[in-house]
């Protein structure tokens, strides 16, 4: 049966934090082409409708760490940290997988940046959750710890602002509407990413409450996959609609 390996997780975690720049590195001048940074919108070919195309993509990340917790053999009692904190990142991608897909009013989305979201989302859940379940290793009373709990919660604010965030941006359209409007309430008062921000927020929450170097990386993925993405999502409201309330920012309120 499967088992601890150390360098194993320090392999993929670096990959994980490799991915991060080479993320940085390519979004940062030009957005990744999905949803408003899309030029060709016409084109039906290579799309697939948003629906399918999140429940696909963000599915293994739910299921992969999942089934690790399920099938351990024997199977992992003690500690109750190890379980509690790979079931919040399954609560996350449960959300993501069967609840946010079902109401989105998303345009479709590319075939080819599904395929490695969907690739991304098998190699995270897996390093995740075989880290929780198989290497970290909390005392007893981890669950009273600073960091748990100030982790705990920052992750659970976090959530909170990228569910509420992504159901103001969604009543922002009726069904089988495709246009972009000024998205108001909530967080987007003060940012336009308000669903990135909830979203960063959580990811080093999370960081925080495992202590462990695989979330600290996919923290850092995340900052450096939507961080520019509401960059630029800020810029494209900025040139679109001239009376854009002009004290927003971009993704962090009041400074940036
Ligand atoms: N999926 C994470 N990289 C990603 C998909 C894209 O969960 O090649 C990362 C995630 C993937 C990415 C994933 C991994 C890396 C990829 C990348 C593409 C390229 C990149 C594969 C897996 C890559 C390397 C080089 C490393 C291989 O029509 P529409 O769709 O625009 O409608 C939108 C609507 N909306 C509006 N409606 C009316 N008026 C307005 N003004 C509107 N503004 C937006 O709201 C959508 O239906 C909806 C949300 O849109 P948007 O653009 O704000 O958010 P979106 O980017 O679609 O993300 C949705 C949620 C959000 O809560 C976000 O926090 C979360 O998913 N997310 C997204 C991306 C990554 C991620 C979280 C993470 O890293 N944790």
């Amino acid at each position: 049966s499967m088992q601890c390996f150390p360098s194993l997780v320090l392999a993929l975690s670096s990959l994980l934090g490799a991915l991060a720049l080479l993320q940085l590195s390519l979004y940062l001048r030009v957005p990744s082409r999905y949803g408003k940074h899309e030029e060709r919108l016409c084109r039906a070919r290579g799309r697939l409708p948003a629906r399918c195309a999140w429940f696909v993509q963000e599915l293994p990340s739910f299921l992969v760490p999942a089934l690790l917790l399920a099938l351990r053999s024997p199977p992992r009692l003690e500690p109750l940290g190890c379980r509690l904190l790979c079931c919040l990142f399954c609560w996350h991608y449960f959300y993501r997988t069967f609840i946010y897909p079902f109401f989105t009013r998303g345009r479709p989305f590319p075939l080819q940046l599904l395929f490695f979201g969907t690739l991304f989302c098998i190699y995270n859940g897996f390093l995740q959750g075989y880290y929780l379940i198989y290497c970290a290793d909390y005392p007893n009373d981890w669950c009273t710890d600073i960091r748990f709990t100030s982790g705990l919660l920052l992750f659970l604010l976090g959530m909170g602002i990228n569910i509420h965030s992504d159901l103001l941006l969604r009543q922002l359209r009726k069904p089988g509407e495709v246009t972009y409007k000024i998205p108001q309430g909530g967080l987007f008062t003060y940012v336009s990413g308000a669903n990135y921000f909830g979203e960063i927020v959580e990811w080093f929450g999370f960081a925080i409450a495992t202590w462990s170097l695989p979330a600290f990386a996919f923290a850092f993925f995340t900052l450096c996959c939507i961080g520019p993405r509401a960059y630029h999502h800020h810029r494209y409201y900025l040139r679109t609609f001239t009376d854009y309330p002009k004290s927003r920012k971009a993704l962090i309120p009041f400074v940036f």
